[in-house]
């Protein structure tokens, strides 16, 4: 029998900036239904990709003299990059830039344009240059974009329009019919009001390449090029053409999961443009929610930006992973902050699952030397709650609705009821007097972590793997399918035999109280000295320099791109001493965590280490030994 096939995608993340904790949200998210579908047994296909076309990317590249293909082919790896990190198993990485999905959107563009669904219109309207979106006069206010508040200009142009409008009255009953084609059921009731409040206008499609040159050309116009969303969206069809295995036909997608600020464009126009190519549509597309910091949106320009690779640096993979989706139900807003993380890890991961593993081992191997027997009652009240607790984590509703957080709690029921079995039974008495009893309530709680260790898998794989191997089992991914997700009574045809390992989750010690910016200064002054917690605010890394240019009109300035295990652009004042080709290819010192400023109007995201001395000679920071890039200087 054919397998089941899944295919999950995340956006295509715009290749002007770097990733943040958004991003990688998204991201962390399709790989947990990735990977839990793969333990199911389903075949796999999860895409993730970059979106490099559009004004967004041709204005970053232009403001650090890049091409936008140059630029984009920097950028790409930052992503890339945190996906590694993160752990992140996706099958394929589509960019908009390959000629593969080049063609397919042309392709599909001439369908519509053969099929007359697109036509050819003089327009006028206000133009938000930022979000590449036209606004009708009624949209705009007091002169600005409603959407993110910077001025609109009137734009009067020849352009393609998508009859998008026509489809108005058919897509309201299609998701009318269909309760988890948009989910969750807030951002479902959303859409639905605002196509049934409003009148849907047709959209265009094309940009006149006098205005932007960055994009694909219209298949029947070479004077114009594709709009960035229609472009965009065709990756979710064309990667299934090239970058999946041939034999299965991955679409329709499963899930399309997006954060809430691209809903429209997936829910109105994707959905539109599948129904104009006679195309089935995905089965579900999920919206969630927004992370902030403080109440407030993250911005560069407010700082409050949080960088995925720092907290994975400060706290680990999983433990970032696990937080993620474990603090904020998946469809709400939540607040990120690092103290609720280390909470978290103190309580849930140190407490409740490194200590019963620990507990649990030391156990194993002081009674049993690490031998572990089969031996159940599974009438027993700690085997019943377990059994329940592991089917609520596999509950296929909680799953199909990505009710993450619920299957945590669920999780971690096991783990609550074997750390209450441990207190009940008293496992340390019954080493005296009753070894027979003993046997059996380590059975049980091997079986209770064994379960934890499958259920935990998708979201914190790492973790997983380190408990399966503690409990003395081989690869879980390959042990664990289906059939063995929720059997007690499974045992492996080998022998078991536990060996403590490290502790999962060290306790982290509470951040000592911040001290006011003022009485920091304030120290300063006194004694001249810092203390180490104000040193360790400064953040020093190994960066590889892969680029160099002067900047224009500058005879000081060089603008830099430097890998620091993620691709930066820094622009150092050495122009004088240092020239350009004699940086590239060096290894330096950078300040990773300033605040990003603007040099001569370039934007520096650091600061290069170099000394002075009182005969005003200048040099660089070189480490004195080849170190990798992105290595801390602490
Ligand atoms: O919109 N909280 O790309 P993008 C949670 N290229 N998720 C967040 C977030 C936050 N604060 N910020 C970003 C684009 N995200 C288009 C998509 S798809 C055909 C084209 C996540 O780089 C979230 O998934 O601006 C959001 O939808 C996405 O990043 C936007 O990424």
């Amino acid at each position: 029998m054919d397998k089941k096939k899944f295919y999950i995608t995340t956006p295509i993340y715009y290749v002007n900036d770097v990733p943040h904790i958004g991003h990688a949200y998204t991201t962390i998210a399709a790989d947990i239904l990735a990977r839990y579908s793969r333990l199911k047994g389903m075949d796999v296909f999860f895409l993730t990709g970059t979106d490099e076309h559009g004004q967004k990317v041709e204005k970053a590249a232009k403001d650090k003299g890049l091409t936008p293909k140059e630029h984009a082919d920097i950028m790409v790896e930052n992503f890339s990059t945190l996906w590694k990190k993160l752990n992140i198993s996706n099958d394929a990485f589509i960019r908009t830039t390959d000629p593969d999905h080049i063609i397919t959107v042309k392709g599909l563009m001439q369908i519509l344009w053969e099929s007359g669904e697109i036509e050819k219109r003089q327009y006028a309207g206000w133009y938000c240059t930022p979000d590449e979106r036209f606004w009708t006069e009624k949209d705009v206010v007091e002169g600005n974009c409603p959407d993110c508040g910077r001025p609109v200009e009137q734009i009067q142009e020849e352009n393609y329009f998508f009859l998008m409008s026509k489809y108005q009255e058919r897509l309201i009953k299609y998701i009318e019919e269909k309760p988890s084609y948009i989910l969750p059921e807030t951002r479902r009731n959303e859409v639905i009001g605002f196509l049934k409040n409003n009148t849907l206008g047709d959209l265009c499609i094309s940009r006149p390449k006098s205005r932007l040159a960055w994009g694909i050309p219209l298949p029947f116009d070479e004077n114009f090029v594709t709009y960035v969303w229609f472009d965009a969206l065709v990756n979710y069809f064309s990667a299934t053409k090239y970058l999946a295995s041939g034999k299965v036909d991955w679409w329709p997608a499963d899930h399309h999961l997006i954060g809430k600020d691209i809903l429209t464009t997936h829910a109105v126009y994707w959905s539109t443009m599948l129904m104009a190519l006679k195309f089935p549509l995905p089965k579900n597309i999920f919206a969630h929610g927004w992370w902030m910091v403080d109440g407030k949106k993250m911005s560069k320009s407010v700082g409050n930006v949080v960088d995925p690779n720092e907290m994975i640096g400060k706290y680990g993979v999983d433990a970032f992973r696990y937080f993620l989706f474990r603090e904020v139900p998946f469809g709400l807003d939540g607040n990120f902050s690092e103290d609720a993380l280390i909470s978290r890890i103190n309580t849930d991961l140190a407490n409740d699952l490194g200590n019963l593993l620990s507990r649990f081992s030391t156990m194993a191997e002081k009674y049993f030397n690490g031998a572990i027997e089969k031996d159940s009652d599974i009438s027993e009240d700690f085997v019943k709650a377990c059994i329940n607790a592991n089917l609520d984590a596999h509950d296929s509703q909680a799953w199909s609705q990505l009710h993450f957080n619920h299957i945590l709690d669920s999780i971690w029921g096991i783990i609550r009821a074997a750390n209450n079995h441990i207190a009940q039974t008293e496992p340390w008495k019954l080493a005296k007097n009753d070894m027979e009893q003993l046997k059996r309530v380590m059975f049980n709680l091997w079986n209770a972590l064994r379960l934890t260790a499958i259920s935990l898998y998708p979201f914190m794989p790492e973790t997983a793997e380190k408990i399966w191997q503690q409990l003395g089992l081989r690869s879980l991914t390959d042990e664990a399918g289906d059939r063995n997700i929720s059997t007690w009574e499974w045992k492996p045809g080998y022998e078991i035999k536990i060996s403590k390992g490290e502790q999962l989750f060290p306790r982290i010690e509470a951040k000592k109280e911040n001290r006011t910016e003022k009485e920091s200064k304030q120290m300063i002054t006194e004694d001249n000295l810092i203390s180490i917690e104000d040193f360790a605010k400064v953040q020093l890394k190994i960066g590889k320099v892969l680029q160099t240019e002067r900047v224009p009109k500058s005879n000081k300035l060089i603008k830099l791109q430097v890998d620091t295990g993620e691709i930066r652009q820094v622009v150092a004042g050495i122009g004088q001493v240092y020239a350009p080709e004699d940086l590239t290819g060096k290894s330096i010192v950078v300040v990773t965590n300033l605040k990003p400023a603007k040099l001569m109007g370039v934007e520096s995201q650091g600061m290069l280490l170099a000394a002075t001395d009182s005969d005003g000679v200048l040099s660089i920071l070189i480490p004195e030994k080849n170190v990798k890039e992105g290595a801390k200087i602490k």
